[in-house]
């Protein structure tokens, strides 16, 4: 192909996708910017991953909160810097200009500049998801079964919570406030996830083996969740929630018919 042949046919296909880019994803991309734009002024949003409410999910709060920042700000910078040049150098009928390849200086530059805050945002990821692996601190144990299309909430004996006798229930975690509850989870069928973003991040539920997961909430209320591993028909109706109630409650609300 010459190089005249070239250019007529980078031509014909930028001129192409601009078509389709106009009549197909213009639309598209105009309908997801609104729906995206009305989501984010939600005021009841009980799974809301900016409003942490216990110390686990705060230290993700604490970590993506700047990242974010950083992130947006490159991001800006990229955005202006693409616009700028397409406006500047748009197609005016000139010829193409004689390319060029290779700037050792600026690549190497390009290279280190995200290496460096990548290194940077690692080392506080690293220490965040040390914290929050540690499980010898806690003070209560609920082990949890994920199954199609529901949560088992299995209490074994722990007397400084009034649990005499192992309770196993469904529905709602009952768990006391201000308390590291440790959540042993399983599956008995497929992988499920269990999320409550005000209390931390998720944690997989997988058939033959144990995972834990730390939770505290800093206020008695009812925190909602949602399976977050796609694992069949029922999926979207995985939902949890935690209650948090204080240290007195917490006995009858896991077991109502308890004397
Ligand atoms: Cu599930």
């Amino acid at each position: 192909m010459s190089r005249r042949q070239f250019d007529n046919w980078l031509v014909a296909l930028i001129a192409s996708v601009r078509v389709v880019v106009q009549k197909v994803f213009k639309p598209l991309i105009i309908a997801g910017g609104i729906s995206a734009l009305s989501a984010s002024c939600a005021t009841n949003a009980p799974q809301d991953t900016w409003q942490p409410k216990g110390p686990n999910s705060k230290l993700i709060d604490d970590l993506q909160q700047p990242v974010f920042a950083v992130a947006g700000i490159i991001g800006l910078i990229v955005a202006v810097a693409v616009v700028y040049t397409m406006i500047k150098y748009r197609d005016r009928g000139q010829p193409i200009p004689e390319q060029t390849h290779g700037k050792p200086a600026l690549e190497i530059t390009l290279t280190i500049i995200p290496a460096l805050i990548l290194a940077v945002v690692s080392v506080f990821t690293f220490g965040a998801i040390f914290k929050l692996a540690k499980t010898d601190d806690t003070e209560m144990v609920i082990n949890v079964t994920g199954q199609q299309w529901w949560w088992e909430y299995d209490y074994p004996v722990q007397n400084e919570f009034g649990i005499t006798s192992p309770i196993i229930s469904s529905g709602q975690l009952v768990m006391p406030v201000g308390t590291k509850v440790l959540l042993r989870e399983t599956s008995r069928d497929v992988i499920h996830s269990y999320w409550i973003p005000a209390l931390n991040g998720k944690r997989d539920a997988v058939p033959g083996r144990v995972q834990t997961l730390r939770l505290e909430a800093d206020e008695p209320g009812i925190y909602a969740g949602q399976c977050t591993e796609f694992c069949g028909l029922s999926h979207a109706n995985m939902r949890m929630e935690a209650v948090a109630l204080s240290k007195d409650e917490i006995r009858e609300a896991i077991d109502p018919d308890c004397t």
